[in-house]
This record gives structure tokens, C-alpha cells and sequence, in this order.
């Protein structure tokens, strides 16, 4: 095959499976989202370590960008993040932009205040910590454990911030 035909395939291999999986993604309605439309905000209970996951190197059982919430713009978004500790890692949770590269640790929150404690350290098996901030652009940003190499290995999910959106949703492009 020549050149220009390799290609072609190439190409369409990586539009067939954009493709699939943008259609793998669920819709869920997990229990650990919380939506008051009146006040127009969303509360998210985020787990880090939540199972054995990506080498239990996940929120809520995602990684890899397995899981998006998607949040109207303009909502205030509480996040709850508690490092539920399976393997005994820390862990932490920052929104940042989806960089390239990742950060290999840290990361520089893209809303104020979007950040746990502790941020490299991380929190500890069982610590918590809560932050809340208003989704007041739009775009595609991460969930980022900001211990070192973490984020690198995976423990990363996607938010999505948009007008077009009227309530909260969450998909995944995997069941658990
Ligand atoms: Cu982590």
C-alpha cells in the first residue's frame, strides 16, 4: 500500500474510534451529584481511591478521563473530596486547564480556590477536604490529583463548562 492510502486508513482508524467512543459514553445519575436548580448549584461527592481503578489511581472509580460532569455555566459547583484510601496513597484534587503536558505534580487551579489541601503531600487515607467555586467560563478542564506522578498515570476525569448545558450530567465511557 502506498503511502497516501496508509495514511487515509490511519486516519480513518482514529475517526472510527473517536467515534466509538463518544458513543460509549453513558449518561449516569450517580448519588454522589446533588443538584439544586433554584439556586443553580451542584454538589459533588469525589472520592479519590474510590477502587482499584487504574491502580486505585481514580475519583469515584474513573481515570483516564473515563468520567465528565458537565456543569451549566454560571453554576456553583461545591466538590466534597474525600481520599478514601485504598493502597494508602495520598491524594488530592485541583481543576486546572487540560494542559499538555500534564503537570507531574501541582497544577495551577483554573477557577480560584479550586484546589484541596495539601495539594502535592496529598490528603491522607480518610482526610478530607471541600472547596466551591462558580463555573464562570466554558471549556473543557480536568479533575487532577496534584501528587507527584499521579495525574500522569492517569488520575485525571473531565469537566465541561457550558451554556448549552441546563442541568448538571455526568458520563462515562465505562461501567463499573
Ligand atoms: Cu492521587
Amino acid at each position: 500500500m502506498n503511502t497516501v492510502g496508509r495514511v487515509a486508513l490511519v486516519s480513518l482508524g482514529l475517526v472510527l474510534t473517536s467515534w466509538l467512543l463518544a458513543v460509549r459514553a453513558d449518561e449516569i445519575t450517580p448519588a454522589w451529584m446533588t443538584v439544586d436548580a433554584v439556586k443553580r448549584s451542584v454538589r459533588l461527592l469525589i472520592a479519590g481511591s474510590a477502587d482499584g481503578t487504574n491502580g486505585t489511581m481514580n475519583f469515584n472509580g474513573y481515570g483516564q478521563g473515563e468520567m465528565s460532569v458537565n456543569v451549566p455555566l454560571g453554576w456553583t459547583v461545591r466538590v466534597d473530596f474525600e481520599n478514601k484510601g485504598l493502597a494508602a496513597l495520598p491524594h488530592s484534587l485541583v481543576i486546572i486547564n487540560p494542559v499538555t503536558p500534564l503537570p507531574i505534580e501541582g497544577g495551577v487551579p483554573a477557577f480560584p480556590r479550586a484546589l484541596t489541601v495539601k495539594l502535592v503531600p496529598g490528603l491522607l487515607a480518610g482526610e478530607t477536604d471541600s472547596f466551591e467555586f462558580v463555573a464562570d467560563k466554558e471549556g473543557r478542564f480536568l479533575f487532577f490529583c496534584g501528587v507527584t506522578g499521579h495525574g500522569v498515570a492517569g488520575m485525571w476525569d473531565y469537566l465541561s463548562v457550558s451554556k448549552e448545558a441546563t442541568l448538571p450530567s455526568v458520563h462515562v465511557t465505562r461501567k463499573r
